[in-house]
């Protein structure tokens, strides 16, 4: 489990390299005591207050004005000294707080420390935010230690300059925060391809409930449709839009914005749903599409229950296309559906799972799951690169 800091550290955040200033940390239980006996404001007295900027100096041994430094206590037991960036200002402001009760460390061992304390903190918060037994399951695991028990073994591993494995067990956590990032915030999944291809069709079968409106005429769909849900544990935002038309060939103004929202949505997706219709084929609309910034994307031939064994031109085409874009790397994966039988919709959950989730976890395994989780993990395989 965690453990609660009991001395109050003091460490350089910025590099021991002469820059315009340097900025300090002290940390623990007696932050704001040690540092108020250490100054003197220009104004007011030394007691400090919650997110207040102060200006003022240091004072030495002998109760004589030191360096010019900028104080600012950021939470109760946290205060944040920013002082000239030579080292023998930040050295000086150092030596006083050690004199004083402080202890040094150095800045890697304070973000460490703090991050260990502080993960099984962020993983009850966002446990009252998990929507699936999976990702409760997963953060349940973080509560218990399991990623602020890498974070120490690696660091172990680091003290004692064994950086290949402290690097490869970086990399493998690196590679899972794909997942951690995505235990709240639903990965985003966007079906998108010519009008009347099918996509609010498909998009109600993978909900499960008629959701959006269907039609035979092309152009129904015109605003962005976006709903929740989640396929094998995993929380997924589904989003329809307009059907995408060749550039400028837009029916009207709204379905151009509608058409421009898409391409937008397109460009944010972790995943890609380009939807081809089984018997009208292959179409500019979808080299259009594939020539966006998009997510990994699959390939879905819709439409199948229509689809003539007999081999006609397009279903030629469309054979030949797909057999490139799968030898270019262009898709990850091609599915065939049909909205009116249910057909392919298990492969294509499964598909869509495989290509979001490529690692697979086991129970207790340490997984990164905020930004600053990610932070120290570069920060340390760039120490050791
Ligand atoms: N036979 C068959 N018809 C389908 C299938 N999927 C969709 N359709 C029909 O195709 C037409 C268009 O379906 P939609 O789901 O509205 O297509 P869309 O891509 O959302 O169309 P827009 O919103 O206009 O861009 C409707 O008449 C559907 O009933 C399918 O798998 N098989
Ligand atoms: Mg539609």
């Amino acid at each position: 489990m965690t453990t609660i800091p009991t001395q109050t550290t003091v460490s350089r955040l910025t590099a021991a390299v002469p820059a315009a200033i340097a900025v300090l940390q002290v940390v623990g239980p007696r932050a704001a005591e040690i540092v108020e006996q250490c100054w003197r404001p220009n104004q007011g007295t030394s007691h400090l207050s919650l997110n207040r900027i102060r200006y003022g100096f240091t004072l030495n041994s002998n109760q004589e004005p030191g360096e010019s430094i900028v104080v600012c206590q950021t939470e109760w037991n946290r205060i944040e000294i920013h002082c000239h960036g030579g080292r023998i200002a930040s050295d000086q402001i150092v030596r006083e707080l050690v004199r004083n009760g402080a202890v040094e460390q150095s800045a890697l061992e304070s973000i460490g420390q703090e991050l260990d304390d502080e993960i099984a903190n962020e993983a009850r918060d966002d446990l009252t935010k998990a929507s699936t037994f999976r990702t409760t399951a997963i953060l349940l695991d973080q509560m218990r230690g399991a990623l602020g028990n890498e974070f120490r073994s690696i660091r172990s591993l680091m003290n004692a300059k064994q950086y290949s494995e402290a690097g490869s067990r970086l990399r493998l956590l690196h590679g899972r925060y794909t997942v951690g990032r995505h235990l709240i915030a639903p990965y985003f999944v966007v079906l998108a391809g010519p009008p009347n291809v099918g996509k609010s069709s498909l998009l109600n079968l993978l909900l499960g409930y008629s959701r959006a409106i269907v039609h035979e005429q092309a152009g129904t769909t015109r605003d962005l449709l976006s709903e929740r849900s989640s396929f094998d544990g995993w929380p997924i935002e589904l989003v329809d839009g307009a059907g995408i038309r060749e550039r400028g060939m837009a029916a009207d103004e709204i379905e151009a914005m509608g058409i421009e929202r898409t391409l937008q949505r397109i460009g944010e997706s972790d995943c890609l749903l380009l939807l081809v219709d089984s018997v009208s084929g292959w179409t500019n609309v979808h080299e259009r599409i594939l020539s966006h910034p998009r997510g990994h994307t699959i390939l879905v031939r819709t439409k199948s229950d229509l689809a003539i064994e007999t081999a006609s031109d397009r279903s030629f085409r469309l054979a030949q296309e797909i057999a490139k874009l799968e030898s270019d790397g262009k898709v990850a994966s091609v599915v065939e559906t049909s909205a009116v039988s249910g057909f392919g919709l298990t492969q294509l959950m499964e598909t869509i799972v495989a290509v979001l989730v490529p690692q697979s976890l086991q129970p207790g395994d340490a997984v990164p799951f905020r930004q600053r989780h990610l932070d120290w993990i570069e920060t340390n395989l760039a120490k050791i690169s």
